[in-house]
């Protein structure tokens, strides 16, 4: 009986959480080549804590058979980003039925809507994770069966509402930078709290074969020896170098993300052997602007990191611009493939400096930053993957029609150097700057005025106030964020997309795009 009471405290289901791709019919294979980090990361450490580890990734897998999984006594994690909420809630709710005794949850949404998950009447979700802590995670594991759930108090875990919602909004990112300095100032911050290498193996094999098999499928046509292709992601660093001055691009969803940390070399090391022991030979490096780290890239010199099918990155068009000469720096860790991601977002002065709020250094152009990182990219021999977005606050005919442009002009400039260009409708999404306009009604009259508009308190109250607490943000607040404060239609918007989805399927070996957009569910 303590045996098996002991087993059963001790295994974690942890599943990351996918809907939209799974109610697709056709060929998905597109979407399903990358192996989850998070649940990868999460799992290392529960199980270095002794704890038996099950993962299950909806994304690449397919719908979890919680009832061939999950035992009673188990904990079940829910990793839940915006097109998973809501089937998340659902899950946590067949496994208390199936006898799990504690539901847990993480990841950008949960982050995001910690209080709203946690108020929901039936209690499906016992705690929120609301960082990237995994501290965290591990004092977690260490208590939870020692201590009642409502004791608990672990800084970056949430086990009842706490009347604060967090966000990318400037205050919000002030605050929590504030916190940070005090904690460094007591000595109780930890900054490699982050890092943790992974254990790949806590996926089976035939989860990493799947992930090759579906890359090489796709992308194989790329590299040199398709066959041995072997992608993964990695973390080398946290946190996007954009937010200094507490500013975030207004639809940015990313939580944590201004919060910078730099690895051990150490650390570095150990990640090195551990995937080359692996076998893996092209890594996406997921740190936001990662580019711009150059001390990240000199110790992976130093290290002798060699990444032998490729690596990818993301970029700044701001990093890229005025540092070329870290192209150099990045390619020299490749056998020749570096892809670097960039954000571009409009090729509209007034979209990149209102709408999206890019950062510019000294108030320059940042339509010619664009151009300029397109023109380093293609002297260096890099390759590029960039985004495009239609509908940003203030969009109108004619700078969609400048981003058209640009469009071409950056196609026609890299030619094979362009893997992708990759385009959205403004997604309007809880956690990012602008959804203050839940919340404040002074914002939403800033929003309708670069758009040339006014929006009265009851069209706000109606259009946008009465979804602050939902789950995700529902269709009709995305059609009134066009009607309210752009001059074109959502349609408009997708006619945009898919005129360059068009355009980038007869461009010379480009990468596929996504073919669905950014659908919450
Ligand atoms: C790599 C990546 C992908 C890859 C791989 C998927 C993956 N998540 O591994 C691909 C390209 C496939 C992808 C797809 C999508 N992505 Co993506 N992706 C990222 C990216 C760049 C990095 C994620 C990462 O690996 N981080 C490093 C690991 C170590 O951290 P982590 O995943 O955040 O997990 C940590 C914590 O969140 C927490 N945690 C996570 N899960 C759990 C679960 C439990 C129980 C606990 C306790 C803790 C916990 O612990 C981890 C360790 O610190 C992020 C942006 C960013 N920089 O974070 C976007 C991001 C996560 N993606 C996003 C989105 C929207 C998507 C898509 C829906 C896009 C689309 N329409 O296709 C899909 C669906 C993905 C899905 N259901 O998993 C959004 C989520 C926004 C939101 N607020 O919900 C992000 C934030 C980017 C953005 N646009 O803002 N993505
Ligand atoms: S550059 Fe990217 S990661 Fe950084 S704030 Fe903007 S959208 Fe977020």
């Amino acid at each position: 009986m303590a045996l098996s009471q002991h087993i059963q405290n001790s295994r974690l289901v942890l599943i990351n959480v996918e809907h939209t791709i799974n109610t697709l019919s056709g060929d998905t294979t597109q979407y399903r080549l990358w192996p989850h980090l998070g649940i990868l990361t999460v799992g290392t450490v529960v199980h270095e804590e002794g704890w038996e580890v099950v993962l299950h990734d909806e994304l690449v897998q397919g719908y979890v058979d919680l009832e061939r999984i999950v035992q009673p006594g188990d904990m079940v994690g829910l990793s839940l980003v915006a097109t998973g909420m809501e089937r998340g809630i659902e899950l946590a709710r067949q496994a208390k039925n199936l006898g799990a005794r504690i539901i847990i949850a993480g990841n950008d949404s949960a982050i995001f809507r910690v209080d709203q998950l946690l108020r929901l009447p039936d209690h499906p979700i016992d705690a929120v994770f609301t960082s990237n802590s995994l501290t965290a995670v591990r004092e977690f594991v260490r208590q939870v069966g020692s201590v009642n759930l409502n004791k608990l108090n672990i800084p970056g875990v949430a086990v009842v509402p706490g009347g604060f919602t967090p966000s990318n909004e400037r205050v919000v990112i002030q605050a929590e930078r504030e916190m940070r300095a005090q904690l460094r100032q007591q000595g109780k911050f930890d900054p490699h709290d982050v890092f943790v290498v992974p254990k790949l193996d806590l996926f089976g094999d035939e989860y990493w074969q799947k992930v090759w098999h579906n890359y090489r499928t796709v992308f194989g046509h790329k590299h040199i020896t398709t066959a041995q292709v072997r992608n993964a992601l990695s973390l080398f660093a946290q946190g996007c170098t954009r937010t200094g001055t507490a500013d975030v691009c207004s639809y940015c969803t990313i939580a944590g993300v201004a919060d910078i940390r730099l690895p051990t070399q150490e650390y570095l090391k150990e990640l090195l052997e551990v995937y080359e022991a692996f076998g893996i030979n092209y890594l996406f490096n997921v740190t936001d602007s990662a580019y711009e780290m150059r001390s990240v890239c000199h110790t992976l010199q130093s290290l002798g990191a060699h990444f032998s099918e490729g690596l990818m990155l993301y970029g700044r068009a701001w990093g890229i611009s005025r540092h070329p000469e870290y192209l150099e720096d990045w390619l020299s860790l490749t056998g020749g493939r570096l892809l670097v991601n960039v954000g571009m977002d409009s090729g509209d002065e007034r979209m990149l400096a209102r709408g999206v709020v890019k950062a510019t250094q000294s108030g320059g152009s940042r339509i010619e930053e664009n151009r300029q990182a397109v023109r380093h990219i293609a002297s260096s021999g890099a390759h590029l993957h960039f985004s495009l977005i239609f509908g940003s606050s203030g969009e109108t005919h004619e700078s969609c029609q400048r981003s058209l442009e640009f469009f071409e002009w950056a196609r026609s400039a890299l030619g094979i150097q362009l893997d992708q260009c990759e385009t959205d409708i403004y997604w309007l999404n809880h956690g990012s700057p602008s959804s203050q306009v839940f919340h404040d009604y002074n914002y939403a009259q800033q929003l309708a005025a670069i758009a040339g508009k006014e929006i009265s308190r009851s069209t706000w109250e109606q259009r946008f106030h009465q979804y602050k607490d939902t789950l995700v943000v529902p269709w009709e607040c995305e059609e009134a964020w066009y009607d309210c404060f752009t001059s074109i239609t959502v349609q408009e918007a997708q006619e945009h997309v898919t005129y360059v989805a068009r355009a980038m399927s007869s461009h010379e070996n480009a990468a596929p795009g996504r073919g669905y957009a950014f659908q919450p569910g």
